[in-house]
């Protein structure tokens, strides 16, 4: 029988749950003596309501080389996937653990990818991995084929406050001035370079959606895979899920809420999207 190659991503990837191929790494939020563990355990919207009362300082932390021992297990071939090292450390201590781990154990591989993105875009490419490896394509395959993939994969995203990621420098003051003004939404995209890379400044909700449709376009969507990932805001994601089901009424499109780490810096009324181009 083919050994199964197990898939690993860090919890900005909203996947929590875990199955027999798969497994997530929980980041953390720290405010004051409070830590919120990004696992299935975790109560976002009790985290959200906390950290909304909370008055110091509020961060978050990346998985250490442990965790992702923990994660890699016994498997003897495993892909992992992490949120963009330009703003998080998570794939620099993801491949500090491969490289001990493969140190340790002779004849094992472990490989990471930095998804340059975060959310639902690491979703899909999550979603190619596991259906890959689920035919039993061989290690190196995969790999190629994730990274061929990942090029057609995007994210996009609004945002009503940039505050938390300002406060812990991933992005602009002037930038989170920006978003705070009351009613205005930073439409944006994850960049080539893994930044967030903002392109409007959005009045009203109605216009944000619309510009991340617009967005979807120009990008080159054309009916692809779309994942779309909320903070409080099922409203507006769901908004936008009618928008693409109404040029393509086949398109396989879900909508979920964010986790922990994306709902700490999406904050309220965030949404992320993940989409496929031609
Ligand atoms: O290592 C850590 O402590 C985690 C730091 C993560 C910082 C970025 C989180 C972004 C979450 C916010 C909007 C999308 C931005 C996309 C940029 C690639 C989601």
């Amino acid at each position: 029988m083919q050994k199964m190659i197990k898939i690993v991503a860090d919890s900005s990837a909203n996947l929590e749950t875990e199955h027999p191929g798969f497994a997530s790494v929980p980041l953390r939020i720290v405010a004051g003596e409070r830590e919120y563990v990004d696992d299935a355990g975790l109560d976002v919207d009790a985290m959200l309501a906390e950290l909304g009362e909370h008055k110091g300082r509020s961060a978050t932390a990346c998985p250490g080389i442990g965790d992702w021992f923990k994660a890699f297990g016994d498997a003897e071939e495993v892909i992992g996937i992490t949120i963009t090292g330009r703003l998080s450390g998570c794939y620099d201590s993801a491949v500090v653990a491969a490289r001990q781990h493969m140190a340790a154990h002779p004849g094992r591989r472990v490989h990471i990818i930095d998804s340059l993105s975060t959310g639902p875009e690491i979703e899909l490419i999550v979603e190619k991995l596991r259906e890959l490896a689920g035919q039993g394509c061989p290690f190196e395959e995969l790999r190629e084929r994730a990274a061929r993939y990942a090029q057609r994969t995007n994210l996009c995203f609004s945002l009503e406050s940039l505050s938390n990621m300002a406060k812990n420098g991933r992005v602009s003051p002037a930038l989170a001035a920006a978003a705070g003004l009351l009613g205005i939404r930073i439409v944006g995209r994850a960049s080539s370079r893994g930044e967030l890379e903002p392109l409007h400044k959005s009045r009203g909700e109605k216009r944000a959606i619309r510009q991340l449709w617009e967005h979807m376009l120009e990008t080159g969507f054309s009916g692809g895979k779309v994942r779309i990932r909320h903070t409080g805001n099922e409203k507006a994601a769901s908004k936008l899920a009618e928008l693409v089901r109404g040029s393509f009424p086949n398109c396989d499109v879900r909508v979920g809420a964010n986790r922990g780490l994306c709902s700490y810096y999406a904050e309220r009324g965030g949404v992320l999207v993940g989409f496929e181009s031609a």
